[in-house]
């Protein structure tokens, strides 16, 4: 049977400005959290600091300079037939603390330069509105989005862009990974906006990633404050241009019950149930899961419900879903099984699968599975924005670069997607992430590279930033010109 896409499909790449743009103090930009973050790696964390040291380094603050190289960049993405390209707005760009009524200039002419440029090679900006990417003021200043004032300041930043960019952009995505706020330290700093208490603060250094610094109820606060933002959102996009298309972005996550014993495929259940759902359900159906009141009275967590809330959820569900696939885990009740070093979901690996160099699991059937899930309980046009394999690249003499592993990753991911549509799911698009290589977020490193196109810098912010195509990036160019029939 020959497989290809709906006709239409959005094929395209996905980034976001803070691990792809630099020129973070040009053009009137502000300092936004990602900013005061140190680059790490595989075996030692990022930090947040209280402010710019110079024995530091940054790696959002030059990234791989799509700043000045955006023409290039898209050109590149225009010579593989994207349809569509998945990108962030720096916050900061447009208002540098976050709190200003009126905008930069400056920063929205940047991004309109950029939308007007994709329009040259006919592809369609898909727009992550906050993307890791809060204003360090607001950060530091209001204590991220647990304070409730965060959402008017967010309204006046979609209002703006909504308005100005009317006839550029249809589509947008309110939170890159808005669940990433059920998830610990990482989901507190780079969700949240939420900054640890400050220790050590001779070398300004507030928090690693990987500490065990928490704050629950913050967490879930704040996560209820954008929940609520983004419904606002979605009908004042909606309000502001009827053709605007509005989703919602999830990390999804797969938890395979270890063994078939029933504690397991609960456990795996629950797993699923908080990570997928607690946010799926809110975007799309309007109204936080059944299983949400439990989860708050074990927990002891109050969330802080105003009378508008229902309603406002209620009437700003999303048009569609959209989510990254990387990898899958496993869940056991069993204190016994050793769980995976490395292995990003945390769960006990899966001895049926194999891993990347960073310890990711790769299942791509997973991904088939997980779009049966959320067609079945959704039934709205779902996308995959991100996924993709990070791994070492090596440039040979002859400036080739030969990536048979990131096309295998693809390519098998695809297929399953393939068969998704076969099993009849409503699938608009595929952007694989960081098209270029760009700053890792999890390590801030270089060298774990996503890309079908290489850039030339290393882990310590070192190279010509010159752009080169991997082998990988004519492969893709085939699969979107055959629409996925040759593979
Ligand atoms: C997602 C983020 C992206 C991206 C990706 C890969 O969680 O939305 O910003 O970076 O993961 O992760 P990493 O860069 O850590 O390899």
């Amino acid at each position: 049977m020959e497989r290809a896409m709906p006709e239409g499909f959005l094929w395209g790449g996905a980034t976001a400005a803070n691990q792809f743009e630099g020129g973070w103090q040009e053009g009137g930009k502000g300092i936004s959290v990602p900013d005061v973050m140190t680059g790490g790696t595989k075996t030692s964390p990022r930090h947040v600091t209280d402010g710019i040291f110079p024995e530091y380094h940054y790696p959002s603050h030059e990234a791989v300079d799509f700043y000045h190289r955006y023409k290039e960049d898209i050109a590149l993405y225009g010579e593989m037939g994207f349809k569509v390209f998945r990108m962030s707005i720096n916050w900061t760009r447009l208002f540098p603390k976050g709190t200003e009524e009126t905008p930069n200039r400056e920063g929205l002419q940047f991004y309109r330069d950029v939308f007007l440029e994709c329009k040259k090679y006919g592809i369609e900006p898909l727009v992550t509105i906050s993307h890791y990417e809060l204003p360090y003021y607001l950060a530091k200043e209001y204590g991220g989005w647990s304070n409730r004032k965060l959402i008017d300041f967010y309204l006046n930043y979609c209002r703006v862009l909504f308005e100005e960019y009317k006839d550029l952009v249809r589509y947008w995505l309110t939170f890159n990974e808005i669940n990433i706020l059920l998830m610990g330290a990482y989901g507190n700093i780079m969700g949240g906006g939420i900054l640890p208490p400050g220790r050590d603060t001779k070398v300004g250094v507030l928090a690693g990633l990987d500490e065990s610094w928490d704050e629950e109820q913050r967490r879930f606060t704040a996560l209820h404050h954008q929940l609520v933002a983004s419904a606002k959102a979605v009908r004042l996009a909606h309000e502001i241009n009827p053709l605007n298309r509005v989703g919602c972005m999830l990390l999804s996550r797969i938890a395979y019950p270890y063994t078939c014993r029933p504690e397991d495929v609960l456990k795996g259940q629950q797993t699923m149930q908080l990570a997928n759902y607690y946010c799926g359900d809110v975007h799309v159906r309007g109204a936080y899961p059944s299983f949400a009141r439990r989860l708050w009275k074990e927990k002891g967590i109050e969330i802080p419900f105003m009378e508008e809330d229902e309603a406002v959820l209620k009437e700003g569900t999303v048009d569609f879903l959209s989510f990254s696939y990387y990898s899958s885990s496993t869940a056991t009740e069993d204190p016994n099984v050793p769980v995976a070093a490395g292995n990003m979901m945390r769960g006990p690996a899966n001895p049926y699968l194999t891993q990347s160099q960073w310890g990711w699991t790769i299942d791509p059937k997973g991904l088939r599975y997980l779009l049966n899930e959320f067609y079945g309980r959704y039934q709205i046009p779902l996308m995959v924005v991100e996924n993709g394999l990070g791994a070492e690249d090596r440039v040979e003499e002859d400036g080739s670069i030969h990536d048979p592993y990131r096309i295998e990753y693809m390519r098998e991911h695809i297929l399953q997607m393939l068969e998704a549509v076969e099993d009849g799911v409503e699938l608009m698009g595929y952007t694989v992430w960081g098209c270029t290589d760009l700053v890792s977020a999890g390590t801030g490193e270089m060298a774990k590279r996503y890309g079908l196109v290489y850039v030339d810098k290393d882990n310590q912010g070192k190279g010509t930033l010159e752009r080169r195509r991997k082998d990988s990036f004519y492969w893709y160019r085939n699969v979107i010109a055959t629409n996925g029939r040759e593979l």
